[in-house]
């Protein structure tokens, strides 16, 4: 009787062992979806990798919203129901699933627990990329307009998450659950073709725009020109010039910052026929961009470096990507691609940018 009370004291030693071991390892809930691992002054959550976003609601005494903290960068939505509390996680894009992504604080660490759980993992769409046709990549998410998408979109989009067509808080706009990646390069990572709205504001568009957070618009930034001008003028002959430039464009409506100067060396045949060699720069007065998913378009008024006059030039090039940087080129593309004088329009030259 004694030999047999020792036998089930030790067994019983070895599998607190174990259990203390495996609480070292938590593991995660029986749909295999989360971790709720329980500290002493609160707890912890993980999310299972490849999971896009996770809907959970946490029930314990007094859990208030101020106790949850987002971790590694993570969006969190919450909604308290009395003493329940709805949480929306998503912005998994850099997380260490090895790591936890939200902390519940608490002094009542053994009594939380989570009552309901959702998650969605996106359609990985893998072999639809590199569409070239006349839609525009739209940055899906970026609800001021600014061309990157920040706290002040999540701002906009939290209040209407969990609600549906009907109230008040639903707004279209919201409803991009059903948005794609289709394009290659820049926008690859970027869910930038809108699809149809299902009128409710759910997991699948808080992933959507979870994605896309953090993202700017791959057209902004800083680019770098060159071109060449080779044409003969009306009023100076034959001119050939090479040229290099950089625009800064901070905002999605094409506005620029710093100014927008072009220098240039030059050789040209003046009215005397003698050929002339400068080094100049042309101050371009206004600059209008346009990019489509193909071409990036300029129009702007030059004026002539030499005795003041303006044109109205036009620059049109077809945009290529590889790896991460986005060309914008006239050369080689064909007809209606260069440098042109408008009115009347005739060609002048041949340009290349990069970002
Ligand atoms: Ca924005």
């Amino acid at each position: 009787m004694k030999r047999m009370t020792y036998i089930v004291f030790i067994s019983i030693v070895v599998t607190m062992l174990m259990a203390s071991c495996v609480g070292h390892f938590p593991r995660f809930d029986q749909s295999g979806r989360y971790i709720l691992q329980r500290l002493p002054d609160g707890a912890e959550l993980y999310v299972r990798e490849g999971i896009d976003a996770i809907e959970i609601t946490l029930v314990g005494e007094g859990l208030k919203i101020e106790d949850l903290s987002p971790l590694q960068g993570v969006l969190i939505i919450t909604r308290s129901n009395h003493s329940d509390l709805t949480v929306a996680i998503s912005g998994f894009r850099n997380v260490d699933f090895s790591r936890p992504v939200l902390l519940i604080s608490s002094e009542h660490a053994a009594g939380i627990a989570i009552s309901k759980c959702d998650t969605i993992v996106l359609n990985r769409i893998s072999n639809s990329y590199w569409k070239q046709n006349s839609l525009d990549p739209e940055l899906i998410g970026d609800y001021n307009g600014d061309g990157y998408i920040t706290l002040s979109d999540f701002a906009s989009f939290a209040p209407a998450y969990g609600f549906s067509e009907g109230s008040q808080e639903y707004d279209e706009k919201f409803d991009v659950g059903a948005s794609e990646k289709q394009y290659s390069g820049i926008w690859q990572k970027i869910f930038s073709v809108p699809g149809a709205p299902d009128g409710s504001i759910t997991l699948a568009d808080f992933a959507v725009f979870a994605n896309n957070y953090g993202f700017a618009n791959p057209y902004l930034g800083t680019w770098n020109f060159t071109g060449t001008i080779d044409y003969e003028s009306s009023t100076y002959g034959y001119v050939k010039a090479t040229g290099t430039g950089t625009l800064g464009i901070s905002q999605q409506n094409w506005e620029m910052s710093g100014p927008v100067e072009i220098t240039a060396s030059s050789t040209y045949t003046d009215e005397y026929g003698n050929v002339k060699s400068e080094e100049f720069s042309i101050e371009i007065d206004s600059v209008d961009i346009e990019f489509t998913s193909t071409e990036m378009t300029i129009t702007g008024t030059m004026a002539n470096p030499v005795n003041g006059a303006k044109y109205d030039i036009l620059m049109k090039g077809k945009l290529r990507v590889e790896g991460d940087v986005i060309f914008a080129e006239s050369s080689g593309t064909g007809e209606g691609y260069g440098i042109f004088l408008t009115n009347p329009v005739r060609k002048i030259g041949e340009w290349t940018a990069h970002k």
